[in-house]
This record gives structure tokens, sequence and C-alpha cells, in this order.
């Protein structure tokens, strides 16, 4: 397959006005007439008509009522077309049932739904599938399905079909269409211009009391878009529906969201706190897209980053405003680090704006989406809050109806602040995490900062160019008090000082505040200094951030020389432990340990080769460590933290349970599991129920109440998989691999669902010493199934081929095991272009 570039972009040369399509529903062989509408691009010279086609069964077609015989080929339908407006007609035949890529028309239990993004529309019919390409929909549903729904507004029904008309132009990508027997949970909402909308979430019947949270996270959502930016809903109706069998997390489809089931659905009983905060957070972020995606949409796929990019940063102030900003901003960063910051440093590393794929497939990644949200908040902090509101308004004014690029995007910030950004785009273009080194003089009551900017060459880009980075800085006086607040300095070339007069003594930086730019600080400094900061910090990021490094440099020593723990550390941890003015959800993260993944990482930046059973190993030690250290402290805090208030999924109760779950991990260490099985007996809600659960099995005293968890749940599959994961996720790494290699062949495993395979195969990749285990028993697993699944979806298989991204960390025995294995799945019969791309990546 030969990839496509971002610079050979040529606009269409036809235009769609309107596109009515019938479909006339059935399992194996449904019918889909299209009529659609077409005229020339103004200025764009005359061209063969090609529409996009896949697994398509022609039953014939015709232009202006002319029957034609176009030429076929896998990828699409060309034809000649008048160089005038013109209606093109056809009728094909598709198998819904035999789908199990997911994309385009399939079948989840017996419901037929569908996934456009990005191109899977031309599964469905032939259509000019490019998000440039903007139709008004109308939709004719026959068949049988008590529910029948589509884009946009009701217009009519009756017995055995549905119609409906979207009256908003959009991409082929924005279409759906569900159908089975659903029912709904309703509501209402006002629009602030004072349009009803009627609200509905659609499950399986069972399912009905799963959808309160979910609505209320709607309506939120809606009242927020408003407020903050503006903007409000435009149609009569939003609908969004649960399905069981989905490759991602929702999609943002014109007026009518699908949803993965376990993104939206809760009960306090089969949801955990963490779960309520991911299905608030998706919810919202699909609803955002009608705007930030739907009335404004990409050009091309290179683009994505430009609907996905300003909604993840529009869902993190959401999710800031509705919670705590800081626990926000923490967990934020954590993934960031653990997710884009891995990607940016191995193989798959890509810009913010990639310049070609194979598969766009490939590209939904930690770059696109965390670190485009990333590049979103710089800017707002180079131009200010006022300069973003103005930039982002006209943005909206200037764009509404259009397929934009980033150079629009960036245009509206220049025109509406005078700032120019040509520096910054360099953040969309060039791959790579900066690091920035510190250092720092003080002389006669001036303190200097001295930074350096850097970033490591990434593939097929070995050179790089400084970038405007935006370092808020803050400093603190010798007895904790800030002295300078919080100051955004803005670095654009390569090495660049700034100093701060009238200190009377030399003060302690506190640098990056806020994570105030997606790089990698690199500054010497004590552990004495990290337990300071983490003391006195103003800001909570940097507060976190400090016991974040204290942690991980006395790991470091404890994996690279069996070191004990830096009592600097214990000591630092326990006094802010101890302290009772911090909020429980920031402590509970500030007792978190850096991950193994996150470890191997550092090591291999800094030249060594990882070893990650040493890895677990300290963290084991550790965290033994700790329990006895604190022992009186965390037995105070798991009592001051128990909610006896009925369940609410709210940030406060939320914290409590975060903290006090924190807290019996340790605990387990002491008393083996005691208390742990107090919680699990007592537990009247998942969070509990899991958390006491995972303490069980890590402390070996699992099996009895895992298989009592199994009984209670196995009817649940959103809870079964969360029985899968843990047992993954909580297991000796010697018994990782031959404990997901069991759950692989147990009755409930099927590779038809993408939610059951993640949950055991991404639990494996998920737990670093049980995976990279010598025996190389878990790199065979992974590619056993990768071969299973990448014939059946190809989609779900190759994102899962990152588990090998890190291979070149490791040492070279490893190594020679994860060659193999990539090897192995390469050959396979039938290796998908998806996983080709990803393992030829990978593998280079
Ligand atoms: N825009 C969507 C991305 C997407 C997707 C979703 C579900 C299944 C397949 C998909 N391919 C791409 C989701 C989002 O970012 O909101
Ligand atoms: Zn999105």
């Amino acid at each position: 397959p030969q990839p496509v570039y971002l610079a050979d972009y040529t606009p269409p040369p036809f235009l769609v006005d309107a596109v009515h399509l019938t479909f006339r529903l059935h399992p194996e062989k449904t019918r889909v007439l299209s009529r659609i509408e077409f005229r020339p691009t103004p200025g764009v010279p005359a061209s063969r008509l090609f529409l996009h086609g896949e697994n398509l069964h022609l039953i014939d077609a015709k232009i202006d009522g002319t029957a034609i015989t176009p030429e076929i080929t896998d990828e699409g339908l060309t034809t000649d077309a008048p160089d005038a407006p013109f209606t093109f007609e056809a009728e094909v035949e598709i198998d819904p049932a035999a789908n199990t890529a997911l994309e385009g028309l399939y079948l989840s239990n017996g419901m037929f739904c569908t996934q456009c993004e990005a191109e899977g529309f031309r599964k469905i019919t032939y259509y000019p599938d490019r998000p440039d390409v903007m139709g008004v929909f109308t939709v004719r549903i026959e068949g049988d399905q008590p529910v029948m729904l589509s884009n946009g507004n009701p217009v009519a029904r009756g017995d055995g079909w549905a119609e409906w008309h979207d009256p908003w132009p959009k991409p082929a990508y924005l279409f759906a269409l569900v159908a089975g027997d659903l029912v709904a949970q309703s509501d209402r909402f006002t629009t602030r211009s004072g349009r009803e909308v009627d609200l509905n979430i659609w499950v399986r019947p069972g399912d009905e009391d799963k959808c309160a949270f979910g609505m209320a996270a709607l309506r939120k959502s809606m009242t927020w878009d408003e407020e903050v930016y503006g903007r409000e809903y435009d149609l009569d109706i939003f609908n969004i529906v649960a399905v069981d069998d989905f490759n991602m997390g929702a999609m943002e489809n014109k007026g009518l969201n699908i949803f993965n089931s376990s993104c939206v659905l809760s009960t306090s009983e089969t949801a955990t706190d963490d779960n309520f905060e991911r299905i608030e957070a998706i919810i919202a972020h699909e609803y955002f897209h009608n705007w930030t995606g739907n009335r404004i949409t990409c050009r091309d796929w290179f683009q994505l980053c430009l609907k996905e990019g300003l909604t993840v940063f529009r869902d993190a102030e959401f999710t800031a405003d509705m919670r705590s900003a800081p626990v926000k901003r923490i967990s934020d960063v954590i993934a960031l680090r653990a997710r884009q910051f891995r990607e940016d440093a191995g193989p798959l590393a890509h810009p913010v704006r990639p310049e070609s794929f194979i598969e766009i497939n490939n590209f939904y990644t930690a770059t696109v989406y965390e670190k485009g949200a990333e590049l979103i908040g710089m800017l707002k902090r180079l131009v200010g809050d006022e300069g973003y509101a103005r930039a982002v308004d006209l943005y909206f004014t200037r764009h509404d109806g259009q397929a934009c690029t980033i150079e629009d995007w960036l245009a509206a910030f220049e025109d509406a602040t005078g700032r120019d950004l040509a520096q910054f785009k360099r953040w969309y273009s060039e791959a790579g995490t900066p690091r920035l080194r510190v250092t720092e003089s003080f002389n006669n009551s001036t303190y200097t900062l001295h930074f350096e900017q850097e970033t490591p060459p990434t593939p097929g880009q070995p050179e790089k160019h400084p970038r405007v980075i935006p370092i808020a800085v803050g400093l603190l006086g010798p007895n904790g008090d800030e002295v300078v607040p919080t100051r955004v300095l803005e670095m654009t070339g390569t090495r660049q000082s700034f100093s701060f007069d009238g200190l009377a003594a030399r003060p302690v930086p506190s640098i990056l505040r806020d994570f105030s730019a997606p790089v990698i600080v690199e500054r010497e400094t004590t552990n004495a200094e990290r337990a300071f900061l983490l003391a006195h910090d103003t800001d909570p990021f940097n507060k976190w951030e400090a016991g974040r490094a204290l942690a991980r440099e006395t790991l470091l020593a404890m994996i690279r020389d069996g070191a004990a723990p830096d009592p600097a550390y214990l000591d630092a941890v326990h006094t802010m432990l101890r302290d009772d003015t911090l909020d429980p959800a920031f402590r509970a993260l500030a007792l978190g340990l850096p991950g193994e993944d996150e470890l191997a990482q550092t090591l291999f930046g800094l030249g060594e080769t990882p070893d990650p059973q040493a890895i677990w190993e300290a963290r084991e030690a550790l965290d033994i460590t700790r329990a006895d250290a604190m022992q009186g402290t965390l037995d105070a805090l798991y009592a001051a933290h128990q909610v006896t208030a009925p369940y609410r999924p709210d940030p406060d109760q939320a914290g409590a349970r975060a903290l006090a779950n924190a807290v019996l991990g340790l605990i387990t260490r002491r008393d083996g599991g005691a208390r742990a099985l107090a919680q699990y007996d007592a537990a009247d809600n998942m969070t509990l129920q899991l958390a006491a659960l995972g303490c069980l099995l890590r402390a070996g005293k699992g099996a009895d109440v895992s298989d009592a968890f199994y009984r209670q749940w196995r009817h649940d599959r959103l809870v079964l998989d969360k029985w899968f994961g843990l047992q993954i996720l909580s297991a000796d790494p010697a018994e990782a691999a031959e404990t997901a290699a069991r759950l692989t062949e147990h009755p409930d495993f099927t590779l038809r669902n993408p939610n059951r395979f993640r949950a055991v195969l991404g639990a494996l990749a998920a737990v670093p010493a049980g995976f990279h285990h010598a025996s190389g028993r878990g790199y065979r697993l992974m590619a056993d199934m990768l071969i299973a699944l990448d014939p059946l979806n190809p989609q779900t298989a190759a994102r899962m081929c990152a588990a090998f991204e890190t291979w070149r960390r490791y040492d070279p025995a490893r190594q020679e095991m994860i060659r193999t294995q990539i090897d192995r799945i390469l050959a396979a019969p039938g290796a998908s272009r998806d996983t080709i791309e990803m393992l030829g990546r990978i593998r280079d």
C-alpha cells in the first residue's frame, strides 16, 4: 500500500449538494439506494467522477436517470460525468452480519449500527468519502426494528420505516444509522435561545437504569458550551446510543452520537468512580464536537488534530470546571507522559499534524489527541484568556460550515491577537518531546534561569528547530514563601536566560508550573529541594511533580544498586499524607508511584537498559517500606476516609475513596488482606469492591473472592471486562502471561468484542514485568492473539501492536524475541494493511 501525503492535497473535483439514502435493512443482504446531487467544483479542472467504495455489490448505477457501466476496483468506482450539475443514483448490497471490522454498517447483538470515521462510509455505498465534501443528508430506513435512527431531525415514520433529515451539511464520516430493539431514557433541554431539544440515551432493554449519570453529564455539557464558548445546540433532538461492540470510545455523528457502552452506562454497583469521571468527560467530548468537528470540520485527515486536539482541550477545561482543576491537570500529565511521551520517544513518533499515512486509523494517537490538546493550552497561555476567547470566536464565525486546516486555525489567532505564530507552527510539524535543560545563577540579588532546548531526532526528522515554549515559573524564598508569583517566560531561542531582580536570598525555582508546555525538564537538584517544593510550592501541579520526582529518584537508586529507599522521600510523603489541608484526591495521586513503564523510559533516556523485573521489584520493595514506615498514618487515613453517606460519584466522595483505596493497597502489604476482605464484603459500590479484589489478588489471597465476583457479575459484560483485566494486572509478573493465556481460553473470552480483547491483551501490555518477562511468553501470546484478531478486526489489532513500540529499550535477548514475533505477525496470511503499517514502522 502506498502512503498518502499532505503535500498532495487537491480539492475535490465535484461537490455534493444533497444526498438521499434508503436503507432496506437485512442482516446479510442490506440494500442501500443512493441519490446524490453533484456539481463540479468551481475553479477545479473537469475530471471523471471517482467515488470511494469497498466490499460493495453494485446492483445498478445511473447518471441523470440513464444507466451507466462504471469501472470498479477494490477502492471505488470511476465513470464519466457531465461538466454541470447532475444526479448520480446507485443501488448496492452489503452484508452487515459479516462485518467483523466494525467499520461501515455492522451488527452488534442483533442491532444495526454504523461507524464511518474515518473512512467507513465507503463500505456503505459509493460516495466521495473525504471530509471536505459536505452534503445535506436525507435518510429513509426500512426494516422491522422497533427503533430506527439517523442523523438530524425525525421527519416521519410509519410501520416498518422512518425518515430523518439533517439540515446541516456534513462529511460522510459523520453519517450514522442505528436500528434495533432499543429503549430510551429521555429528557429535555432548552437552549439559551429557547430551542427545545429532546435528549435520548438509547440502550438495550434492561440497561435503562444505567443512563441517569450520562444524561446529567450531557445536560452539563450543553450548558457549559453555551456559557464558556457561547455554542448552542442546533437540532431538535440529540440521540446517544450505547453499543457493545465498538472499536473506540465514542463517535460524534451529527445528532446521533454512538458510544461504546463502557463509556456511557453506569450504576454505582457496576461502575467505578474513575469510570464515572471518564463517562462525563467522553459525553462532553462528543457533544463539544458538534461545534469543533461537525459545524467546522477538517479539510483532510492530516488535519485531525484540528478537531481532536481542540476538543480534548475543551473537554479537559470542562472536567476542570466540574471537578478539581489540579487533580485533572495532574491526571492528564500522568497519562500524557505514559502514552504520548512514550510514543514521541519511539518508532511511532509523528508530528501532531502528520505529513503522510498509509492507514489513517493508525493516527488516532496520543500525539494527535493529547499533545494536540497541549498545543491549544500553550496557545492560550501565549495569547492570554481574552486573546484566546477572541480568536476562538473569530474561528467560529469565519469558518462555520467549512472544512478547515491548521493554517485556518492559526490565522484566526494571528488576526484576533496580532501575534505572529510562524514559530509556534513547528509544534504541529515537528515530532518529538523537547528537553529543556535548566541551570541557574545568583549574583547581587539577581537570580537568573538559563534554559537550553533540544529535541532528539525522530523517524524521518533528523533535524529539529527551536520552538516557542511558554515556561511558567514562580520563585520561593528559603522559608517557603513565594517571593515571585507565577510568570510566563517565553522561550524562543535554543538558549535563553531570564533574570529576576531584587531577591534577598537565592530562591528555589518552581519551573514549568501547571505543566505549561509538553517538554521534559532536566535540572540538577537534590532530594532535599524536591522535598521542600513538595511541602511549600503553591502551584499544585509542581507540588505533586516534586513528590513524583522524589519517588522517581528513590526508585532509580533502588533499581540501579538495590539501595534502600531514601528517608528524605519517606519523610516527605509521610508529611504530605498527614496534611489535612490537602485534597484527598491530590494526596491519593501524590501517594502513587511512577509506573514501571515510566521508569523504564527514564532509564532508557539516560542511556541505560531497563530491567523490567528489577523495576517491578523496586516498586514492590518501596511499597513494603512505605507500609511499614507509615503504619499509623495509613490506618488513621483509611479510617478517616470511609464514606458513610449514600454513594455519589462526585469529586469529594471519589477523592475520599481514592485515598482510602490507595492506602488500603499499602495496608494489605502488612495485614495480608484482612482489611481488604472486610472492605470487599461490605462494599456497596464497584469502586470499593474492585479495589479490594485487586488488593486480595495481589496478596495472593484472591482466588475465592475472584470466583465469587465472577458469579456475581457474569451477566454484566462491562464488569466482566474489569474481572478479566484485574487478574492480569494483579498477577505476579512470572504468571501474568499464563494468566492472560488462561483467560483467552475462558468461555467468556471472544475476539468479536474489542472491549474484551483489550481487557485481556491491553492488561498484559500494561504490566511490563509480565509482558517483557524473560521467558518471552508475553510476546508469544500477544503475537498469537494479534494473528487471530487481525483478519477479523484490523483496527483494534493494529492499535494493540503499540505494545511492541518500546522494544529497542530492552536487552538484545528481548529485542530478538520481539523481532521474531513481529516477523511472525507480518508473515501471517491475511495480515492487514493497518497492522503491516504499524509493525513496519515499529520494526524499522
Ligand atoms: N472522532 C472519533 C474518532 C474515531 C472513532 C470512534 C469510534 C470508532 C472508530 C473511530 N475512528 C475514529 C472519536 C472521538 O475522538 O471523539
Ligand atoms: Zn474526538
